[in-house]
C-alpha cells in the first residue's frame, strides 16, 4: 500500500522544523499556536486532496443519509406510540410511507447498507477532517457577517457529522447504550447535519469539481525521485489548505490515499460478514455479534437477545403457554400451541434484519399466517390504526411490543412462526410463537408472543 511507509514519531505537521532549516535564534520564532500560518506542515493538505475525500464523501454520506430515513421509515413510526416515541417529529417526517413487504430483502439491504457504508466511510471522514484542520483554527473567528455565519454552518457540519457517526457506531457496538433515546438523538441530529452538509455542499463542489478536473498535483516523494515539498507544492487557489512551510514529504499523495483506502477496505474486511452464511460470518470481528454461538440445527444463526437475557422462562412459555387474539370489540380468543399447529400451516423464506447492519439468510420459517388469525379476531383494517398489536411475554426492556400495518397483515408471508427449518423454534428465536414479516426490520419480529391485538386502538 503506498510506496512508504509512515514513520515513527509525530506526524510531519507537529515535527519541530529539520535542524538547519529553522529561524535562526534571534530572528523569527518557530510557529506555536494552531493559528500561526506555519504551524500545520504536512506536504500533503492541499485543494486536490480535500476536494477529493470530499467527493468520496458525498457520495457515500447520501446512501448513507438516504438508507437511514428508509430505516425510519422502516419501523412504521406513525403507528406511534407502540414503535417510535419521538416527540414532535413533526415536519421531519414528511416523507414517511407505507413500508412495502417486497421485496422481502429490502431491509437488509437498506440497513446493511446504511451500516456498512457508514463503518466504511470513517477513515475517510478522519482524513478529510484532517485535511482541512488548519481552517478550525483561523484567525480572527470572523472577517464579516458571512464568513461568521460560514463558519457556524461549519461547526453544524462537523458536530452534525461526528454527532451521527459516534451515536451510531456506538449503538450497533455496544447494544443500545441510549435506551429509547437513541433514535430520537440519531434522528434529529440527522437534520441538523443534512442541512449543514447541503449548504456545504452548494458552496464547495463546484471548487471541487475544478479542483479535480485539473488532475492530480505532481505527486510528493514518489519513487527514488524524492524532491523538496516546496518544489512540488500545489497551487493553493485561495483555499488557505496548502502549507506556506511545508515539511519534507514522509508519505506521497498516493501513499496517503492507500492509507485511507485500506483503512476503509480492512473495515468492510472485518463488518460485511455479518451479512454472510457459515465460516465468512466470522470474519465479522467488528460485528459485536459477530462471534456469538447461536444455537444448533435448524436454529443455528443470529440470536439478538436470548430468552435469559430478557427473563423469559422455560415455564411460562411451557404447556401452560396460550396466545391470546383480540378483536377490535376487545373480544379475547385463547389457542395453545397444539391449537395453532392444527390451524394451516404454511412456510415463508425471510431473513431476519437487525437495525443494528447484521442479518441472517432466508430462514425457513413455518406458522400460521397472520391473516388468518385476523380472519379468526374478524379484523377490519381501519385508517389510521395499527393492523395488529403484537406483545409478547417479555416483562421488560426494549422491543418487546410492536405495531404492524395492514399491509404487513396481509402478506400471505407474514407469519405467527411455529418453526423454523423444519424444526421447532429454539427459546432463544423465540419458542413457543414468533412474528416474522417481509422486509420488516429485525426489531418488529417480536419473540415469545403472548397476544396479537387486530385492528385495536393501541
Ligand atoms: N420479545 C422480543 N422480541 C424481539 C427482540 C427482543 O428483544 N424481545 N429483539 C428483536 C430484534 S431487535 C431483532 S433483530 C430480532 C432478532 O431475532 P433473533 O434473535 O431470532 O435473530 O428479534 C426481535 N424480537
Ligand atoms: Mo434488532
Amino acid at each position: 500500500m503506498g510506496d512508504h511507509s509512515i514513520a515513527a514519531g509525530p506526524p510531519p505537521d507537529e515535527r519541530p522544523p529539520p535542524r538547519g532549516s529553522s529561524p535562526p535564534r534571534g530572528g523569527r520564532t518557530a510557529p506555536r499556536l494552531p493559528s500561526d500560518a506555519g504551524f500545520w506542515r504536512s506536504p500533503l493538505r492541499g485543494p486536490w486532496l480535500t476536494a477529493l475525500l470530499g467527493v468520496v464523501l458525498l457520495v457515500g454520506i447520501t446512501v448513507v443519509f438516504v438508507t437511514g430515513l428508509l430505516s425510519y421509515a422502516a419501523y412504521n413510526p406513525d403507528l406511534a406510540p407502540a414503535n417510535d416515541q419521538t416527540p414532535e417529529r413533526g415536519l421531519l417526517g414528511f416523507y414517511l410511507f407505507a413500508w412495502p413487504t417486497d421485496p422481502h430483502w429490502l431491509y437488509r439491504l437498506t440497513q446493511g447498507l446504511h451500516v456498512t457504508v457508514g463503518v466504511v466511510l470513517v477513515p475517510v471522514l478522519l482524513a478529510k477532517l484532517w485535511s482541512v484542520v488548519p481552517k478550525l483554527f483561523t484567525l480572527p473567528p470572523a472577517r464579516s457577517a458571512a464568513h461568521a455565519l460560514e463558519r457556524v454552518s461549519l461547526l453544524l457540519l462537523v458536530g452534525g457529522v461526528l454527532f451521527e457517526f459516534v451515536t451510531g457506531l456506538l449503538n450497533v457496538q455496544l447494544d443500545y447504550l441510549f435506551p429509547g433515546s437513541f433514535y430520537p438523538l440519531h434522528f434529529y441530529g440527522a437534520w441538523v447535519f443534512a442541512a449543514a452538509f447541503a449548504v456545504h455542499v452548494a458552496l464547495r463542489l463546484p471548487k471541487a469539481v475544478r479542483v479535480l478536473r485539473a488532475g492530480a498535483p505532481d505527486d510528493l516523494a514518489s519513487g527514488r525521485r524524492r524532491r523538496p515539498a516546496a518544489a512540488v507544492r500545489e497551487p493553493d487557489r485561495e483555499t488557505g489548505l496548502v502549507a506556506p512551510e511545508p515539511a519534507g514529504p514522509t508519505l506521497s499523495r498516493r501513499g496517503a490515499l492507500g492509507v485511507v483506502g485500506g483503512g476503509s477496505v480492512l473495515l468492510l474486511g472485518v463488518t460485511v460478514g455479518q451479512n454472510l452464511d457459515g465460516p465468512l460470518r466470522r470474519t465479522a470481528l467488528l460485528a459485536p455479534h459477530g462471534g456469538t454461538e447461536p444455537g444448533s440445527g435448524a436454529n443455528a444463526f443470529q440470536i439478538n437477545k436470548t430468552a435469559g437475557a430478557v427473563g423469559v422462562t422455560a415455564e411460562e412459555t411451557g404447556d401452560g403457554w396460550r396466545l391470546t387474539v383480540e378483536g377490535a370489540d376487545g373480544r379475547k380468543r385463547r389457542y395453545s400451541r397444539a391449537q395453532l399447529l392444527a390451524m394451516p400451516q404454511h412456510t415463508a423464506a425471510l431473513p431476519i434484519a437487525c437495525v443494528e447492519g447484521w442479518s441472517t439468510s432466508d430462514q425457513h420459517w413455518s406458522g400460521v399466517r397472520l391473516r388468518d388469525l385476523a380472519e379468526l379476531a374478524g379484523y377490519d383494517p381501519r385508517e389510521g390504526l395499527p393492523g395488529v398489536f403484537v406483545s409478547s411475554l417479555q416483562r421488560s426492556g426494549a422491543f418487546r411490543q410492536a405495531a404492524l400495518r395492514d399491509n404487513q397483515v396481509r402478506d400471505p408471508r407474514s407469519l405467527l412462526a411455529l418453526r423454523v427449518g423444519g424444526e421447532e423454534l429454539s427459546l432463544d428465536h423465540g419458542y413457543p410463537a414468533r412474528v416474522i414479516v417481509p422486509a420488516a426490520p429485525g426489531v418488529h419480529n417480536t419473540k415469545w408472543v403472548s397476544q396479537l391485538s387486530f385492528g385495536a386502538d393501541r
